[in-house]
């Protein structure tokens, strides 16, 4: 018998109990709204990765283009010995660009991410490509208080949170956030990328890609209430909207009843009414002002900012 299989079956049973809990109140509340992390199962995540190659989505592209040209001087900002945690780890690619601006015995990397199966398999792969590099992955919510292994003797702590995944957090979630990371990065700083607000043609564009794929991404998460909760609903029943609101500075995605119609779950059903939405993400736009004075807000004193020749999209270093 393998032990990896008894493993991993009760967490994946927890999981979808978890799931199945989230949706019911999600579609039990008005209006009807669900957290984006459902989105990343294993066919979100791909759909995902190809949104990141998609033309029309910027944040990636211009983000790579940031590393690329600077991390020279982002190393160097965060100084000799660090040890460096990265929130969210994912795939690890971004970080690779760091890493490589840093002597390979000046620091300590520590990938937090959720996904245990995920993170062990990216480190495997950067520990092949990085021979000598010392990694300590943490598998962890880094949205929870969780503990860091402790920092190397004569070493500065320094954390990189990429993507303008942050902005996936409300104002009051990112708040706490910035507090966290504050408290546990004090003494070195903070390396964080944010999508920048913009005309919203581009915004829409981004997020209303033509070949489909965000449509399908953000269909997913009731594909994978189908497939993994046995959830029912016509297959026609629900489009993709996403659209910037100006008041909020964000973008939000959306499932659209195409008619009026019920999902079953669990012998429950939920009516939606024609054009009813379940609100499936919110992807907060913000200034470098504006966010410099809430991570100021939070512990963070504002160092240098990393931006493209349109202003699209910022790295900026924090230090705490
Ligand atoms: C991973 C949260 C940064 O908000 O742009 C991409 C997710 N949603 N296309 C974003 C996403 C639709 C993405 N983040």
């Amino acid at each position: 018998m393998k032990p990896g299989i008894e493993w991993r079956a009760p967490r994946a049973d927890a999981e979808a109990a978890q799931f199945a809990a989230d949706l019911h109140a999600a579609l039990a509340r008005t209006p009807k709204a669900i957290s984006p992390k459902y989105f990343y199962d294993e066919a979100g995540s791909r759909l995902f990765e190809q949104i990141c190659e998609l033309p029309e989505y910027y944040p990636t592209h211009t983000e790579l283009a940031l590393l690329q040209r600077h991390a020279r001087d982002m190393a160097a900002q965060m100084g000799h010995r660090v040890q460096l945690v990265e929130y969210g780890a994912g795939a690890l690619r971004k970080v690779r660009l760091l890493l490589g601006a840093m002597p390979r015995d000046s620091v300590q990397f520590v990938p937090v991410d959720i996904s245990g199966p995920h993170l062990l398999g990216a480190c495997d792969g950067l520990a092949a490509d990085m021979p000598g590099l010392d990694i300590q992955p943490l598998v962890a919510d880094f949205t929870r208080p969780h503990s860091l292994p402790p920092c190397p003797a004569g070493a500065r702590r320094v954390g990189f949170f990429p993507g303008s995944s942050i902005g996936n957090f409300t104002p009051a979630e990112a708040d706490a956030f910035l507090r966290l990371a504050a408290g546990e990065l004090a003494g070195g700083g903070l390396l964080i990328g944010i999508d920048l607000v913009k005309e919203a043609s581009v915004l829409h564009a981004a997020y209303n890609d033509t070949a489909g794929v965000t449509a399908a991404f953000n269909l997913n998460v009731l594909e994978r209430a189908r497939r993994e909760l046995g959830a029912e609903f016509p297959d026609d029943g629900f489009e993709h909207l996403a659209f910037y609101n100006p008041a909020y500075r964000r973008i939000e995605m959306h499932l659209r009843a195409t008619r009026p119609l019920s999902l079953q779950l669990d012998g429950q059903h939920y009516d939606f009414h024609e054009g009813e939405t379940l609100h499936t993400e919110h992807s907060h736009k913000y200034t470098v002002a504006g966010f410099q004075a809430m991570a100021a807000r939070a512990g963070f004193e504002p160092g240098t900012v990393w931006t493209d020749a349109n202003g699209w999209f910022a790295l900026l270093w924090l230090r705490s």
